[in-house]
């Protein structure tokens, strides 16, 4: 197998976007449990971002969502992200709040209500010329609860214009990354329901469009791997949204349903070029903490996908061709489960000292007294809305 020594400098590459929204309060539709510390202001979500930074050297970059991060000046909210060491990345664009959308968004019937959606995706792109934000991420909650309710193929015709003008107005630098999902909050029929309608549109609008692949977003059992590796095979992977589930939109740490499933991603998101210098694919989180501490669950979240990218990492490949070519079915899935089974992390904490890091970021940050300090200082945070 691949030795540890071999992979280490590729971690260097790894950079996991951590989303402003992990550090509000978050629920289900039975309750939203506050907890103490939350932040307040969209600057604190941006502090607690940067201590996870701080203490795993993996989370460079915050994504907001917009409006729950709406502030009048967004080039002051740029230097205040520098100031504590991190830079702001994707804007979510979020038109599933106003009553406005209740029947849709950019798929609604009347063009008035789909021209105020264009305008709010239009708005994000002038926040990401002041953030310097690359990716505007666009997820719809259009669709329909039933049969005949609309005409799901004139909203396919509609979907299509509005993206259009969204995508004409992308400056040279900036992407747009459309996200699917295969239910809820509509239950009968999504508009951008899988990869393939997210494929179908971003491929219409031209190679600044990419699709954002949530790994909570499709059926029970679906083969999350299979999709990698075709959307980096067809150049379109432009982002996950990385959480995991044990039933439908979850939204729990990632790893912690299925470390398998994490690991088999991460080996097609390496073999196809999805990571390292050069790549397209931005590792995001979206992720909501509704009884764990926020702050530790970031921190969980980006070290889980640190040590299965190591693992992925170590994967034999040249073991495994051979292995495939000769036609050995048990020596390739041996040598796969080999990597998969590789315990690093006491590599990894090796490697992080290496650095200047604490070699167990955790524990760092339970004595650093950061969570102390916030709980303190910070009374009646907000909501950040769910997922
Ligand atoms: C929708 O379920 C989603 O995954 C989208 O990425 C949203 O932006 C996010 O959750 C927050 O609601
Ligand atoms: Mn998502
Ligand atoms: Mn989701």
């Amino acid at each position: 197998m691949t030795s540890f020594e071999a992979v280490a400098d590729q971690l260097d590459h790894l950079a996991v976007e951590v989303p402003s929204w992990a550090y509000g309060n978050s629920g289900t539709r039975f309750k939203v449990f506050g907890s103490p510390g939350t932040p307040r202001t969209v600057e604190e979500k941006i502090a607690d971002a940067a201590a996870v930074h701080r203490f795993t050297g993996l989370a460079p970059t915050v994504a907001l969502h917009i409006p729950w991060d709406l502030v009048d000046d967004f080039g002051k909210l740029k230097a205040y992200a520098d100031d504590q060491g991190v830079a702001l990345g994707t804007i979510n664009s979020n038109t599933f709040q106003d009553d406005d959308y209740k029947l849709g968004s950019l798929t609604h019937a009347d063009p008035k209500i789909r021209q105020k959606a264009v305008d709010h995706n239009l708005a994000c792109i002038d926040v990401m010329d002041q953030t310097g934000s690359r990716d505007l991420k666009i997820w719809l909650a259009d669709g329909t609860n039933y049969p005949g309710q609309g005409d799901i193929r004139a909203r396919q015709d509609w979907l299509a214009e509005g993206l259009r003008t969204i995508y004409d107005r992308l400056g040279g630098d900036q992407r747009m990354v459309l996200e699917y999902k295969f239910f809820e909050p509509a239950f009968y029929h999504t508009d951008v329901p899988d990869w393939g309608t997210s494929y179908a549109h971003v491929s219409a609008l031209g190679p600044k469009a990419f699709v954002c692949l949530d790994t909570g977003h499709h059926a029970p059992g679906t083969n999350i791997e299979f999709i990698v590796a075709q959307l980096l095979r067809l150049g379109r992977l432009g982002s996950f949204d990385f959480n995991s589930r044990f039933y439908a939109d979850d939204d729990l740490i990632v790893g912690a349903a299925d470390p398998f499933q994490l690991f088999r991603i991460l080996v097609e998101v390496v073999r196809g070029g999805g990571y390292g210098e050069g790549s397209q694919t931005a590792l995001m989180l979206d992720q909501c903490h509704n009884i764990e501490k926020k702050i530790p669950g970031q921190i969980r979240s980006v070290l889980n996908v640190q040590e299965m990218l190591t693992r992925a990492l170590l994967l034999d490949t040249a073991a495994l061709d051979a292995a495939r070519t000769d036609g050995d079915v048990l020596l390739a899935n041996e040598i796969y489960m080999d990597a998969f089974y590789t315990d690093v992390r006491r590599d990894l904490a090796g490697w992080r000292e290496q650095r200047g890091l604490p070699a167990d970021p955790m524990r760092a940050f339970l004595a650093s007294g950061y969570q102390d300090d916030i709980e303190a200082a910070r009374v009646g945070g907000t909501q950040a809305g769910w997922n």
